[in-house]
This record gives structure tokens, sequence and C-alpha cells, in this order.
């Protein structure tokens, strides 16, 4: 049989692996010490030689700056501080040349408060635009209208408008009023946001707190026992999903694989799975839970399970991330740089479609921001600190003096100081990427879950007759793990040397990747 026919070509956001930047903290050219497109596209080729698959671009968006982007000012632009349009087009352009996907991020659920929707719509209570967003008269007792929490800091998600007396809802910070998904107008204008992108060539979206945007007509209370939570990580309507099968329509309507990743902030993999829908939902959806799953065997052997469970019987493709612009880096929340290199393995080894943020392939850890430093409402500066691009005073950037102070050792994880040598980070990244592009199993083939000895997780890849085994020592000794036979493809030990045959012993916090058979 000539398997090469029967081969049915996966699309890129299952086979490929994305490279989260936030655009601020990536490079900076122009010398205002935060980051712009331009310096995106000058290294695009760290991006190629990295071997990754797509490139996701937290907001770039016209923004007050209130959270960073994620206040969005104007959907169809780009904030002069990152570039311009045409900036934009040629970031793209020479991205695709190199067989790069582009991803951005889209807001959905709210605005900015600058936004010209929410200044009409502020304007009075018979604004044409009023309905855009969501306004309730005072509670009984002349408070908030219900007991929903913002996030950020235990406040309430409601701000008093004292002209028109109404309070406007707000899910994270004022500056943020939410958008009324349950208005067609909102929706349409929605959608020509995203339409804007796609006819300019981006290859999808990341939908900012996506489970968010249907919300229960009545508002009502979130369960006492709840609050303080913030209710963006509560809200889970059945309004949403009708919302998310009219954006995958718009999605296929396009030619190319168009997709969206969600932001599901919801902790339980159950949760996740349903804004898949039945395949006519969201293409992906983050899934959280491991991310927030400490450095220990009998949690993430759970963490995976549940995953598993809860994906694999829909078809459901999984999503994998262990860092972003919101948390604190994995490098710095599992203490040390073996553990961070046996996590990348683990991320790398999963049946799934990764996530890397930028800096994570250097093993950086979040910086210490001093508090007259601290510019975030969430308190998310440190892994939000800029990326070292060589070992001298600027490192690359064109500033001497970033937006946020460096990560440490940024003198020695800089990307040139770690591409000379081959036991880095950077090069395990490398090797992991090359090992998982060349793998059928790695790429597409299922997982099993194996019985291994206590503090060990391990699985099965397999796809036809290529297997792959993902062993990782979640212990600070060494472990027997028999019954494994092959070899050893790679190992985030540098120590230990690949295409040897596997011994049966783990190192302490080591991870391998070993090729089944001889
Ligand atoms: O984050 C959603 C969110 O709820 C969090 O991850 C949040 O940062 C965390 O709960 C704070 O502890 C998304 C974006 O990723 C984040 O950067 C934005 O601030 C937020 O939405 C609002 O747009």
């Amino acid at each position: 049989m000539d398997r090469g026919s029967t081969e049915v070509a996966e699309p890129w956001w299952r086979s490929g692996v994305v490279y989260q930047i936030y655009p601020r903290s990536f490079c900076d050219t122009d010398g205002d010490g935060v980051g712009d497109l331009e310096g995106i596209r000058r290294h695009l080729d760290h991006l190629t030689w990295l071997g990754v698959d797509a490139l996701w671009l937290s907001p770039v968006y016209p923004s007050p700056m209130a959270d960073f982007g994620y206040d969005v000012a104007d959907y169809c632009d780009i904030d002069p501080l990152f570039g311009s349009l045409d900036t934009f087009d040629a970031l793209v352009a020479e991205a695709h040349r190199r067989d790069l996907r582009v991803i951005l991020d889209w807001v959905p659920n709210h605005t900015s408060d600058q936004h010209a929707w929410f200044r009409e719509a502020r304007s009075g209570p018979d604004a044409a635009r009023r309905d855009w967003y969501v306004w309730r008269d005072p509670g009984p007792d002349g408070g908030p209208p219900n007991n929903w929490v913002a996030a950020f800091s235990p406040s309430p998600a409601w701000t008093l408008d004292e002209a028109s007396g109404q309070y406007y809802l707000h899910l994270f910070l004022p500056e943020q009023p939410d958008l009324n998904w349950a208005n067609p107008d909102v929706r349409s204008a929605m959608h020509d946001t995203l339409r804007f992108w796609l006819d300019r060539g981006v290859d999808g979206f990341r939908a900012d707190v996506v489970h968010c945007i249907g919300k229960a007509p009545a508002l009502d209370d979130d369960p006492p026992e709840y609050v303080p939570l913030p209710h963006c990580i509560l809200n889970d309507r059945p309004e949403t999903h009708p919302m998310l099968r009219d954006l995958r329509r718009l999605l296929d309507g396009y030619e190319g694989d168009r997709m969206m990743v969600g932001e599901v902030v919801l902790l339980d993999p159950a949760l996740v799975a349903s804004y898949y829908g039945r395949g006519d939902e969201l293409q992906l959806a983050f899934n959280f839970a491991p991310l927030h799953t400490a450095w220990d065997a009998t949690r993430w052997r759970d963490v995976l399970t549940r995953t598993q469970a809860e994906l694999e019987p829909i078809g459901a493709w999984p999503t994998w991330v262990l860092s972003n612009h919101d948390n604190p880096r994995h490098r710095t929340r599992y203490g040390s740089t073996a553990r961070a290199r046996a996590a990348a393995v683990l991320l790398l080894g999963l049946r799934g479609t990764p996530f890397l943020y930028a800096g994570e392939e250097l093993g950086l850890e979040d910086a210490a921001v001093p508090a007259d430093r601290v510019v975030d409402p969430g308190g998310r500066d440190g892994c939000r600190a800029p990326l070292p691009w060589d070992a001298s005073e600027g490192h690359g950037w064109a500033s001497l003096d970033p937006w946020l102070p460096w990560p440490p050792h940024s003198d020695r994880l800089d990307v040139a100081s770690q591409r000379e040598d081959p036991d880095s980070m950077l090069h395990l990244y490398r090797r992991l990427l090359a090992v998982r592009r060349g793998s059928p199993a790695l790429v597409r083939g299922d997982q099993e879950l194996l019985d291994l000895p206590e503090g060990v997780v391990g699985w099965r890849r397999r796809y036809r007759d290529d297997v792959r085994v993902v062993l990782v020592n979640f212990t600070a000794g060494d472990v027997a793990v028999p019954g494994v036979d092959g070899t050893v493809e790679v190992s985030s030990c540098p120590e230990r040397r690949s295409t040897a045959a596997f011994d049966a012993t783990l190192g302490g916090d080591e991870a391998v990747i070993v090729r089944a058979g001889p």
C-alpha cells in the first residue's frame, strides 16, 4: 500500500506549535523602550531557526494601555507605539514567506472606555449605542446591581456613571466596559472586525476570555460561596455557544484553515471541552488546569487523565501551555532549570497543540520588579520582562531603559549566548521541535498513559508504526523505569547522550523521549 497517498493533511493548528509574542517585550527598534512590530519582523529568523509554525501577537491595536492593549480603542488599526497597518502588512508578508502563520489577539468581551462605541454609549440613556454595553439601575440598596467581582482587585464589576445614575458592567478594569453580545448589532460589528483582519491575510485569532461573551440575561448573583472570585472565572453560559457557532461559520467561510483558539479561563477540563461544541465552535481552547498544576507526578497524572477523558471522546484537539503573559513563568514556578528543561520535554511530547511563550525557550525567570516600577494593575509585570537578544548592555534593544526591568541572568540567558552553547535551553527547545516535527507519532499519534513507578509520569504516542514514549521524573532522585525499550531521542539532561539505548533509569527531574524499537 502506498501510505503517502492515504495521508490526510492535518490543519496547521493541529500539527504546528504556536509561539506567543508579547509585543511590548519582544524587541524595541525605535528607542522608546517598548517593543514594536519592526522588532518582531527583524527577529523572524529566530522563530524559523527555532522551528515553530505560528506566532500569536498579544494586542497591538490602538489602546490607552490601561491593560496594556487588552483595552482596545479601535479593533481595526495598529497603535503607533507598535507601528502602522503598513508595518503590520510587511510583518505578515514576511512571516508567510517563511511559512509562519500569524494569529492576532482578539478581545471580544470588552472594549476600552475610550472606544468610540463606549464614548457614544456613555453620552446618555438614549444614545444610539447605549445598549452595546451592559447598563443597569442600582440595586435596591443603591449599590451595584449584582454581586459580581471584577478581576485584578476584589472590587465590584460595576462602575456608576454619575451622569445617568446607571452602572455599567466590567469584568476587568473600569476602563474595560463589557460589550453586550446579546445585541445583534454588537455581534455584527464584532464580526466585521474579524473580517477586517482575515481580509488582510491573518491566519486566525486568540480570542480573549471568549467564554465570557454570553451572559445570563438576568445577571443573577454569583453563589455567595464563590465571592470574591472574579466573575470572569465563573461565567459559563449556554448563551455563548451559538455565538461561537457564528464565529466558526465566519472563519470557515475563508480559504486556508483560519482558526480561533479561545481563552477559556475555567479551570476544569470538563468545562473547557464544551467550548469545542460538536466540532462547530472553537477549533482550539486553552486548558489552564495544567498551568496551575504543581511539579508533582500525582497531580500531573491526574490533570493529563482528566484532560484526555474529557476531550478525546468528543474529538476535541487539546492545547498545552505552561507560560503566558498572565502568570509567573514556569521556570519561576517550578524553581529550577532542570525542571524547566523536563517541562519542555513534557510540553512538546503531549498530544495536542503546544503554545510557547516568548522567552521560555531561553529558560527565563520572571523579573524582580521593584515597587516603583510596577505598572500592571494585575501584578503580572514579572513574566512580561523584555527579551534579551544578546549579552551587551542593551541586549539588542534600541533603548537602554526598557519599560520593565530585565529578567535575571540576561547576560547569559540571551539568545546569542545560548545559540553558541549546544547544551542550552534554547538548543533543547530547538531539538525538541525538530524531533516532534520528524515524528508522526508525536505530531498526530494517539496517546496512552502508562502505569509507571511512583514519581514518574509517562505516555506512549503511536501513529501507525511510529512509536515514542515520553517519560517525566518529577522527583529529585533517580528512578528505575523498567519495561521501556528503545533509544533516547532527546533528554532534558545535558549529560545524557541521545541516540543511546534507554538504560531504564531516569535521573532526578529528567524527562526523555524514547524512540521505540531498535
Ligand atoms: O486574561 C483573562 C484572565 O482572567 C486572566 O488570565 C487574568 O490575567 C488573571 O485572572 C489575573 O490574575 C485575559 C488576558 O490574557 C489578560 O492579559 C487580560 O488582562 C484580560 O484577559 C482582560 O482582557
